[in-house]
């Protein structure tokens, strides 16, 4: 089998019942697999909720246990969700502006020129990590140098290679960020912290809780979801050269490519939701407050939405995927993560010939009745840089 392949474990259970089901830590969770349930539960946010008041148990697996701050607006649920986002999209949406495009440009040009010529590199570690941590200061608007702080802290701010739930590890990121918030209270500036401490909301300012709300959900939001995606692609390109030579033919179709690479990697599995009231969903009941979760990327592979759902088609025409959720809470970092990933295939289409894989180890998720890929725990590589 191609190691670039990520297979579809939940294929059979979608088409015979469009439901799973897993145990996280003792409490249930019903898994939404089919393309149309997903959207549907998604607008529902009235009967399937990100707010409740249990923190952190919307994401799979649960937070509840090492976090008790609410990511705004991620566990907020309309018509509060909304005046939360409309303070942030303006500032998400820059990565839209040509300065911001040609930093990040520079940025992973450079990241590749220092790894081109190297004789094994370990992907993860060497290009994801830091290639999504240097972009994060892009997205912060503060200085790079800040970005060898992150990358320490590794792939995932909340798990660690011993542990999937790592309290101590989080607690690293929450003390990193009041003191950054007490910085910028002390000493404004152009930086996102101080944007959101000026912001106004409901008639007043945003509380310092509330601005590390938005500061958690934007440094783990994006992280192991971005590191998936940037190795995910090295993987596909090592193992398809032809498209990355029609790429760097076609440049006019790396946006389609894009949403296409986004769709069949799907790096976010699935979101929680809480069930409001007693309902049911895809004729199976769901009790008031049980959980269910809109899988993204069971629903990214229905074949009865994309033709060969299982095949890369660079420039797939119709292609309506969930891998940046849907509705109201649709991923806030979508355009940032967009632009990396058209930047890096631009990158590697005008500067790689070739990726041999030279060996990789398997980043695999266990969901219970579902074993899934998602990426590479490590991937080493060797470029073949343009002659
Ligand atoms: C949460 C989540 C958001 C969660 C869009 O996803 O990403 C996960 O990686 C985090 O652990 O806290 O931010």
């Amino acid at each position: 089998m191609d190691k670039s392949q990520l297979n579809d474990p939940f294929e059979q259970a979608r088409l015979e019942k469009g439901i799973g089901h897993m145990n996280d830590q003792g409490d249930p969770v019903q898994m939404l697999l089919r393309l149309k349930d997903v959207r549907k539960a998604a607008h529902q946010w009235k009967s399937f909720q990100s707010g409740g008041d249990e923190i952190g148990r919307i994401v799979i697996p649960s937070e509840e246990k090492i976090r008790d701050i609410r990511q705004i607006p991620f566990e907020v649920d309309p018509p509060e969700h909304g005046e939360y986002r409309a303070l942030v999209d303006a500032w998400f949406k820059r990565p839209l502006e040509t300065e911001y495009q040609e930093k990040l440009h520079r940025q992973i040009e450079s990241l590749i020129d220092g790894i081109a010529q190297m004789d094994s590199v370990e992907v993860v570690s060497q290009l994801a990590l830091p290639l999504q941590s240097r972009a994060l200061t892009l997205l912060l608007n503060i200085p790079y140098e800040e970005s060898e702080t992150w990358i320490g802290w590794g792939t995932h701010v909340f798990r660690s290679e011993e542990t999937s739930l790592d309290g101590d590890k989080a607690a690293i990121l929450y003390d990193y960020i009041d003191a950054q918030i007490d910085k910028a209270i002390a000493n404004p500036g152009d930086d996102f912290y101080s944007v959101l401490l000026d912001a106004d909301f409901q008639g007043r300012k945003l509380t310092k809780e509330e601005v590390k709300g938005v500061m958690i959900l934007t440094f783990a939001g994006g992280r192991d979801t971005v590191i998936n995606a940037v190795t995910n692609t090295i993987a596909y390109f090592a193992e398809h050269p032809e498209s990355l030579k029609r790429l760097k033919k076609e440049p006019e179709i790396i946006g389609k490519a894009v949403e296409e690479l986004a769709r069949y990697f799907s790096p976010l599995t699935h979101m929680g939701r809480v069930v409001a009231e007693d309902t049911q969903v895809c004729e199976h009941a769901a009790k008031a407050n049980s959980r269910i979760s809109l899988c993204w990327a069971s629903a990214n592979r229905d074949a009865s939405v994309f033709e060969r759902p299982n095949e890369v088609v660079l420039d797939r025409k119709m292609n309506p995927h969930v891998a940046f959720g849907f509705s109201h809470h649709k991923c806030l970092g979508a355009t940032h993560a967009r632009q990396i990933l058209k930047t890096l295939i631009t990158v590697l289409s005008q500067k790689i010939e070739t990726i041999a894989i030279l060996d990789s180890k398997e980043n695999i998720e266990d969901l219970d009745q579902f074993k899934r890929k998602v990426g590479f725990d490590s991937l080493h590589v060797q470029f073949k840089p343009m002659a």
